[in-house]
């Protein structure tokens, strides 16, 4: 049996190497397997979580959908739409909040990080934006959830709010509980100028990201100028336990030749950086500087995406508000 796919992407503009490694690539394969029902979400209610401007909000979601195609997506077989058409997901999200726990969001990690010390100024979206996420998946029944590590613990609270759900109102498998897809490995791209740090649309230095969008001379220059360490590549996996610029990047070559650490660490050993940087530069331009290509083609195409956009609303709408409607009868509404 086929699985019932649901994943977003935030239409936030810079989509990097890590959104794409650690989730879209997922998504193209999880399309291409007919068995599957897919429905992939431009999440912009998760996106004015941070402040935006309504005209780049408007060509970043516009540029979301362009990735997805581009990256390999098919809207034949996917739903692609923008959450905030379908209006089941703020509604259910209310619901929601009202079965999560405060001591469950709590313990959310990403907002602690995202918020840093100023948590009073954070929007009381991002705060309860879990919630929304929870809402997202469990309106379209998906069994499997397509996600990079840094959502997981995303994904066990909507698990906790589901079953919440079902035993509160006594409707046994009402809102199916998820499985998370992570990749076992490569499922955390790091920056390329701090191994230690997620590679992430909002930090401010360029230099510490490949950009979806970022042609073959500008990936040139982003790997000669990313950060190593002084030693030659090893010859034992452990020994990039203490070296996570160098793991990074021999990750991220891993992924995209769709071969193990291990492998590429035998393949490298010894080798130094200058000679790894330039095979890491070829097999990124071979992936992305025609990925690149075709997104720069696709955003000039406004009325071909917002078909795309108008087609996955209906399609999820109808099954979004089914699920709501049942989700209010059960309630007392
Ligand atoms: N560095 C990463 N490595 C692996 N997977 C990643 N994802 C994000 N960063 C990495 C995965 O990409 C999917 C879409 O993410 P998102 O657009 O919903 O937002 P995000 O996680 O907030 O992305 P960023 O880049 O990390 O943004 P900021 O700068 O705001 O923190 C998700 O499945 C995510 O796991």
């Amino acid at each position: 049996m086929g699985k019932k796919i649901f994943s977003g992407v935030q239409p936030t503009g810079n989509l990097h190497l890590g959104n794409y490694l650690g989730a879209i690539k997922n998504f193209v394969e999880l399309n291409n397997d007919n068995k599957n029902e897919c429905i992939f979400c431009v999440v912009d209610l998760h996106a004015i979580t941070s402040k935006q401007d309504p005209k780049v909000l408007r060509d970043n979601i516009r540029e979301t959908v362009a990735t997805f195609l581009a990256s390999g997506i098919d809207p034949q077989k996917s739903i692609i739409f923008n959450q905030s058409t379908v209006p089941a997901h703020s509604e259910a999200a209310w619901i929601l909040s009202c079965i999560a726990r405060m001591g469950w969001i709590n313990r959310m990690t990403q907002f602690k990080e995202k918020a840093g010390k100023d948590k009073e100024k954070a929007s009381v979206g991002l705060y309860s934006y879990p919630i929304l996420m929870a809402a997202d998946i469990l309106l379209y029944d998906a069994s499997h959830v397509p996600v990079g590590e840094d959502q997981k613990q995303h994904l066990e609270l909507c698990r906790d709010i589901a079953q919440k759900f079902n035993n509160d109102f006594d409707v046994k498998d009402f809102l199916k509980v998820p499985e998370p897809l992570i990749q076992k490995e490569f499922s955390r791209i790091m920056s390329l100028k701090d191994g230690t740090k997620k590679m992430s649309k909002s930090e401010i230095s360029d230099l510490s990201r490949i950009n979806l969008t970022d042609d073959k001379d500008i990936i040139i220059s982003k790997i000669k100028k990313a950060k190593t360490d002084p030693l030659s590549l090893p010859s034992d996996v452990k020994e990039l336990n203490e070296r996570p610029e160098a793991k990074n990047l021999l990750g991220i070559y891993s992924s995209l030749t769709n071969s193990t650490l291990e492998k590429t660490v035998k393949d490298f050993k010894g080798k130094n950086f200058s000679e790894f940087k330039e095979n890491l530069t070829q097999v990124l331009v071979e992936k992305i500087d025609p990925m690149s290509k075709e997104i720069k083609k696709l955003v000039n195409d406004k009325g071909f995406l917002d078909k795309i956009l108008i087609e996955g609303h209906k399609k999820a709408n109808d099954i979004a508000s089914i699920k709501v409607k049942k989700m209010h009868e059960i309630v007392g509404f």
